[in-house]
């Protein structure tokens, strides 16, 4: 039987619930008692303690943007100060906390490289991108290896309409992605040993794929620092370490790449890292998930629940690649 997935926009209005609700009251009240203003508002006043101060946004009047339907959840979005406050960024320290150390990642001018087998070479100015890029919002759940999870109304543009503004030759097979490297604001970047810059890599096939996204807000504003600004991935089917943030680069090639952590431990951490309880990490069982905020035991799911968008992608490869680790 062939069951059509309704796209957002078809959904009609009724329907449109109990997600859009979700549109949690406090964002809901900031836009209402600010509106458009909300974009020179400083982040000051409502912001926690660790925030920049008087730091603006210069795209933050964009926000928020439409929600698409088409990605639901089935959990609750994950409270915002948990997931603002609970990071894995390397860069910054090789723990959870932090928040408050990434705050001094400098956010502009950040220029965007995109790169190898493409048309043409280009840099681009964040902000060009973002007010050139289709924004929408969407609810994912996000796995990550270490068997927490969490659920994120991220805000941004599908990483397709990024590959097509690259124009990739008919060669290029993979699309290779890196963050900033800068020891003088991130600290984590002295340790030595790690293979800085982080990176990371999809198959041009992945990153068409409707499922992935480059982020550029949470919780209906530009996303903060921590988790990855000005521009991070979104692929929910994969384990979070391949969601890489704050990314100055996009190279084409027709080599598959060696990410940061399957440099550090290959036998740990895959090309693939698709999402399966079945596969142990062989140090620990992925066969649940402790979800953020609540701290709730849940199963977890096969591609992380998003089979019915990415299954496809790996028709055929069953065995005999390392899919799932
Ligand atoms: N540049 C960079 N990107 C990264 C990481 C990192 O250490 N550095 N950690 C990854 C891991 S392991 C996870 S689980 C997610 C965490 O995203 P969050 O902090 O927004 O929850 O970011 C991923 N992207
Ligand atoms: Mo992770």
């Amino acid at each position: 039987m062939l069951i059509k997935t309704p796209r957002g926009w078809e959904i009609p209005e009724s329907q449109a619930t109990p997600e859009t609700v979700f549109l949690d009251r406090r964002r809901f009240l900031t836009g209402m008692a600010i509106g458009g203003a909300a974009a020179a508002a400083p982040v000051g006043l409502s912001a926690p303690a660790w925030a920049a101060k008087g730091e603006v946004d210069p795209t933050a009047d964009l926000y928020p943007v439409p929600q698409n339907l088409r990605y639901r959840l089935d959990r609750p979005v994950t409270d915002e100060e948990d997931a603002i406050t609970y990071n894995n960024f390397y860069e910054f320290g090789s723990h959870k906390r932090i928040h408050r150390a990434a705050q001094s990642l400098n956010l502009r001018p950040w220029q965007v490289k995109i790169d190898g087998m493409v048309e043409a070479e280009m840099t681009v100015d964040i902000d060009d991108l973002i007010r050139r890029m289709p924004l929408e919002e969407r609810l994912y759940r996000h796995r990550c290896v270490e068997a927490w999870s969490m659920a994120v109304p991220w805000s941004g543009f599908p990483m397709k309409a990024l590959v097509d503004m690259a124009k990739p030759l008919s060669g290029a097979k993979y699309v290779t992605m890196e963050t900033f490297k800068d020891a003088s604001v991130a600290s984590g970047q002295k340790a030595f040993w790690y293979p800085w810059p982080y990176l990371e890599g999809l198959t041009i096939e992945e990153a068409t794929n409707d499922l992935a996204f480059l982020v550029t807000g949470a919780y209906g504003k530009p996303v903060p620092k921590q988790m990855g600004a000005p521009l991070r991935l979104a692929v929910p089917w994969k384990y979070g370490f391949k969601s890489i943030k704050s990314i100055v680069r996009f190279s084409f090639t027709d080599q598959r790449p060696v990410s940061f952590w399957e440099q550090i431990q290959a036998k740990e951490y895959g090309f693939w890292a698709n999402v399966n309880p079945e596969v142990p990490h062989p140090r620990w069982s992925q066969a649940t998930e402790r979800v953020l905020g609540t701290g709730d035991r849940v199963p977890t799911l096969l591609y992380n629940g998003y089979g019915e968008f990415v299954a496809d992608l790996y028709k055929g490869m069953e065995g005999k690649e390392r899919l799932f680790l």
